[in-house]
């Protein structure tokens, strides 16, 4: 039998299925890019888009007063940028390069310190007493207090993660104090903003989103989290508030999996082709698709 080409358009209308509209993703400009840590094994190697907000050039920690690790082998005193380019005939990234070099930084109401009532990202069904720990840009690192880093994540004003102090009260909803707060009801935010010297962040400062767009049956081209080198054709399955469940085409639905609506690692269809990426067709469509994460 002829083998046609593959593509979207004809894809779609066989399928009877809708692509994923432009308008409902966060980001659709960029391209992929693999990292590597220097000095470190390729097993951290990681794939991430060009236009994340995670990544800075050369110099930024120290014009930002963040600690910068240095490779393996180095001690922290013993490294420096210049040197350390002009041993390995390096070129630092270009500034401009940077979406950040490019972003203007909106005022916001936030600032370090301040509490608020988080989602533990690791523990959904938690909402927590935290603290904005850092501010980058127009985005804010969120800690739990008295709980280890681990469970720390960046978001922005209009995370659906993140509530002001007395969100929980307002809304009956079980607020998750520190953990030295054994005994229920032992915690009030009065008197912890008190103890803490701290201050609540103010409610004007938290920006709700509109909820997303994305409904079952859109299709869309997704990073595949057990090879994040890949990116598959997906369909979208069912939607939550904040989430979206995705299936594999072709694909068992034991690799259905959800991600947030703003993941930075869903893209619309034809973005593999734009930014000149592999796109890993429906199996039995093309030999070149393998097992997901195989
Ligand atoms: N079962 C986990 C829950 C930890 C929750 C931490 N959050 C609140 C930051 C544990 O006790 O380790």
């Amino acid at each position: 039998s002829k083998k046609k080409i593959w593509n979207w358009v004809s894809y779609l209308e066989e399928e009877k299925m809708p692509a994923a509209p432009l308008k409902l993703f966060k980001e659709v400009q960029g391209y992929r890019i693999r990292l590597h840590f220097d000095g470190y094994p390729d097993c951290y190697d990681f794939w991430i888009n060009a236009d994340s907000p995670d990544i800075h050039p050369v110099g930024w920690c120290e014009k930002t007063g963040h600690k910068l690790l240095p490779p393996k082998s180095y001690k922290d005193s013993e490294f420096n940028w210049s040197s350390y380019l002009k041993l390995n005939k390096a070129q630092p990234a270009l500034k401009t390069a940077f979406k950040s070099y490019n972003m203007p930084v909106t005022p916001s109401g936030f600032r370090v310190g301040m509490k608020l009532e988080a989602v533990d990202r690791k523990n959904p069904s938690l909402l927590c007493v935290a603290t904005v720990s850092d501010i980058v840009e127009n985005r804010l690192l969120i800690h739990f207090d008295n709980w280890d880093h681990s469970y720390d994540y960046w978001c922005d004003a209009s995370s659906p993660y993140i509530r002001p102090v007395g969100y929980c009260q307002d809304t009956g909803t079980t607020l998750t104090p520190p953990p030295e707060y054994k005994a229920p009801n032992s915690f009030t935010w009065e008197s912890y903003l008190e103890k803490t010297e701290a201050q609540a962040a103010p409610t004007r400062a938290f920006k709700p989103r509109p909820p997303h767009g994305f409904q079952p049956h859109m299709k869309l081209e997704t990073v595949d989290r057990r090879n994040p080198m890949l990116i598959r054709v997906c369909s979208i399955i069912q939607r939550e508030e904040n989430r979206i469940q995705l299936h594999f085409d072709g694909w068992s639905a034991l690799y259905d999996f959800w991600v947030d609506a703003d993941s930075p690692d869903i893209h619309p269809v034809g973005w593999c082709a734009k930014t000149g990426h592999p796109l890993q067709l429906p199996p039995g469509i093309a030999d070149t698709a393998s097992a997901p994460g195989q």
